[in-house]
């Protein structure tokens, strides 16, 4: 563990108490509901929802939704969304999340393990080389809950990025770098070595977004997952790692963090670097 500038921990509460804020104002109205049928080709779903207060009364309604959605939901899920007006004022579905009692559950005591480790770990000081990297529950581009039990003793590639990053340099660069790193570990037969990019942008990046941004970097999604969830869980791994990490509103200003654990979850090598580089971590993946 190795001590950062204490400066950092109060820049982190000043991003806690605006991301708050924004939720009152948020775009459209809160949905929740069952999906009764998806039309991947139209880009729509149907949906039984409840009454929408002071909106609309519960009625099922085939809402536009974006072409992650249509892969990521299927019939008989429950979900919560906002719904929002296009401009022609057909209606359409935002920030789609599957509703799961039995996987919120999961997350609920993963992530307290999590967060006792963060609060351990003291405001202002990372998870360093040679420390054990914590476990988390979140959710993947597929829907599906992403639990310790997927990289239990195997090694791990983890790093954070977010889909609407613009900086070349920053986000993309690293999804690309680590879209070859999956490219050339799977060329030199590293079979069980997994990828796992932590969204920083929890709120807007949701299974579907993170579906399709994936799929636009050609990524095998079989062993590379983006993975996102309650805002406060994706925090901690943030603080875990002492990322700069503060919302603006429209942009997030952030650092990086690039990790690779091994399979007893230590962490064997890690990069702050915008330049990290996939060889030298493919290297150290070979040796684990
Ligand atoms: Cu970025």
């Amino acid at each position: 563990m190795l001590l950062v500038a204490s400066a950092l921990a109060g820049l982190l509460g000043c991003a806690q108490k605006t991301e708050s804020q924004e939720d009152e104002n948020e775009e459209g109205h809160p949905l929740l509901g069952v999906v009764q049928a998806v039309e991947v080709e139209g880009l729509a779903m149907t949906v039984a929802h409840e009454e929408i207060p002071d909106f609309m009364p519960p009625m099922t309604m085939v809402f536009r939704v974006s072409p992650g959605d249509v892969k990521v939901f299927k019939k008989g899920d429950q979900i919560k969304a906002r719904m929002v007006r296009d401009e022609d004022g057909g209606f359409r579905l935002i920030k789609i999340w599957k509703i799961d009692d039995e996987a919120a559950e999961t997350m609920r005591r993963v992530n307290k393990r999590l967060e006792e480790t963060v609060e351990d770990l003291g405001a202002g000081y990372y998870l360093a080389e040679g420390d054990a990297f914590p476990e988390f529950a979140l959710v993947d581009q597929f829907g599906d809950t992403v639990t310790p039990t997927r990289y239990l003793g195997k090694p791990f590639m983890l790093n954070f990025i977010f889909t609407r990053c613009t900086d070349a340099e920053m986000c993309p660069l690293s999804t690309s770098k680590m879209a070859t790193l999956q490219r050339l570990a799977k060329e030199a037969g590293l079979d069980d070595l997994e990828f796992v990019s932590v969204t920083l942008d929890p709120k807007f990046d949701t299974p579907s977004v993170l579906r399709t941004y994936a799929e636009a970097y050609g990524i095998d999604g079989e062993n590379f997952r983006f993975v996102t969830g309650e805002r406060d869980s994706v925090r901690q791994l943030i603080k875990s790692m002492a990322l700069t990490h503060i919302n603006t509103g429209d942009d997030i200003i952030h650092s990086l963090a690039t990790v690779l654990v091994d399979r007893d979850r230590n962490i064997v090598k890690r990069s702050v670097k915008k330049a990290w580089n996939p060889i030298e971590f493919l290297e150290a993946a070979k040796g684990l």
